[in-house]
């Protein structure tokens, strides 16, 4: 883009009114090339977003106020007959096309020392399908069940959305109709240093990062997702992250629930394991319904018992939710200015930049915050949240260490024993070491007791080591 000395001095103003001037020093080393790359990374940069966070960030340490454990409705036995109602109203739903898929996609894989898009990573016991195939042969169910592919967005960012789209056309997207499926990038905010001034990466260059998940609100609006969904007059959209391979992608009862209570938003909840495990909890602040991340929950709160020692606030999220396509309208805002609904949080991390010499930092501890928005600060935002407990060993196996707790180990262990259970209950008893349910023949319980009483599985076959339950019906 070409930016007059008007455009310049506008721009640099801007910054220099948030008290961001220094990211200027190195402009007479610049030439006018270097100048107008800075000037348009500047420019698409709201500086009064960027100051709003760094305000937000440090304002989140407020203490809560008489949090009390909020109430859900128990659907931890995905067969409980009294939600069969619920069911085929969501069948209904989905029947008309009125839900979308939702995966959020953006997070790099650091954490499994893994390199290239996390949905690329195997996570299943037999096959080792990659996550992005899992849930393609979810909503190919669906696709077969309705005759018509449910939409699916994936939102990436600036890192990996390129590889993830080669990803889906260099295998044929698992079959799905390729135009069902959107990839869009989520947005960036500059990374601030301890006392809240922004990074360089370059002597023009802001150090930059994803803005969380919640920013996948804003960026459904601005990449004209939400606009396709009113055409198609989708409703609803069904959002999961791209680590969890036991979710049910498109939950009839839950969007069954969900349409009954008229609630704009839904999550899904389980029981935590500990006060300290790595997700956030549920606590109802007055008339909000609210989640506390882990890395904020005060000790006290998280660690609190009842007299039978079970957790008080012992409810957490495990990121599945279902969101109104105009209360996400409504939250991210219809303008690129206005600044968003969600507030911001700030994560510490170690961050390579300039220093104000132009000498390059490579820190040994974290000396920068990073800004992020999350999906679930949305929630108090919403009319009439809906929370539904679930079994965790049903829905719940997130691959996101490389080894230990939430590996790809512990994931394959939790669905290949949720895979025997499932077995157990259509009248066998399974003791394999590996079983994998192929998501084409049934995504969910309540539909592999239906595909089952249609195309009966021979238990006397699932007696070696290993089984593979594939789509029968073709
Ligand atoms: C998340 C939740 C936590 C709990 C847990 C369940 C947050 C802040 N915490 O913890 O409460 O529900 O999951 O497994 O979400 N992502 C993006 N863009 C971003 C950042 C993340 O798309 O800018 C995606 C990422 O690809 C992944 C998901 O969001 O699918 C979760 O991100 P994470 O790994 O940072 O969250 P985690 O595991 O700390």
């Amino acid at each position: 883009m070409s930016l007059n000395l008007k455009d310049e001095k506008k721009i640099k103003d801007s910054f220099a009114l948030i008290g961001q001037e220094q990211i200027f020093r190195f402009w007479d080393d610049l030439n006018k090339t270097e100048r107008s790359i800075l000037l348009d990374q500047l420019i698409k940069i709201d500086p009064l977003e960027c100051q709003g966070a760094w305000k937000e960030i440090n304002l989140s340490s407020t203490p809560i106020l008489n949090p009390q454990p909020p109430s859900a409705i128990n659907s931890t036995d995905p067969l409980n007959s009294t939600l069969v109602s619920m069911h085929e109203s969501g069948e209904e739903m989905l029947a008309k096309g009125k839900v979308a898929a939702f995966t959020v996609a953006g997070g790099q894989g650091t954490r499994l020392g893994y390199d290239g898009p996390k949905g690329t990573f195997s996570c299943t016991p037999i096959k080792k399908h990659s996550l992005f195939q899992h849930f393609a042969e979810n909503l190919s169910f669906f696709t077969k069940r309705f005759g018509k592919c449910p939409r699916w967005f994936i939102m990436t960012s600036h890192e990996n959305h390129a590889q993830t789209k080669q990803y889906f056309e260099r295998n044929q997207f698992f079959g799905l109709d390729k135009n069902k499926v959107t990839f869009f990038q989520q947005g960036m905010m500059p990374v601030f240093s301890m006392d809240g001034k922004m990074l360089l990466q370059e002597k023009n260059q802001l150090v930059m990062s994803p803005n969380g998940h919640g920013g996948s609100l804003k960026a459904l609006v601005e990449s004209g997702s939400i606009g396709l969904m009113e055409e198609e007059e989708i409703d609803c959209i069904s959002y999961f992250q791209v680590d969890n391979p036991m979710v049910y992608c498109m939950d009839p009862t839950f969007i069954g629930l969900h349409k009954a209570s008229g609630s704009d938003m839904s999550s899904k909840a389980v029981k935590k394991l500990s006060p300290k495990e790595r997700v956030g909890t549920f606590v109802q602040i007055g008339e909000t319904l609210q989640v506390m991340e882990y890395s904020d929950i005060p000790p006290q709160i998280s660690s609190e018992k009842l007299k039978d020692g079970c957790l008080r606030f012992g409810l957490g999220s495990i990121a599945i939710h279902l969101l109104e396509r105009n209360f996400v309208k409504r939250v991210a805002g219809s303008k690129k200015t206005k600044r968003q609904g969600l507030k911001y949080h700030g994560a510490h991390k170690k961050v390579c930049c300039l220093d104000n010499n132009g000498s390059r930092v490579h820190p040994q501890k974290p000396n920068a915050i990073k800004a992020e928005t999350f999906v679930f600060d949305a929630l108090p935002l919403a009319h009439d949240p809906l929370l539904m407990e679930i079994n965790r060993k049903e829905e719940f196996g997130p691959i996101k260490n490389l080894s230990g707790s939430d590996s790809r180990a512990s994931s394959e262990k939790l669905q290949i024993s949720r895979n025997q259970r499932w077995i157990k209950v259509v009248g066998g008893v399974v003791k394999l070491n590996k079983i994998e349910i192929s998501p084409l023949f049934a995504p969910t319980l309540p539909y592999f007791l239906e595909q089952t009483s249609k195309f009966p599985i021979d238990l006397k076959k699932l007696s070696k080591e290993s089984a593979l339950i594939e789509l029968q019906n073709t």
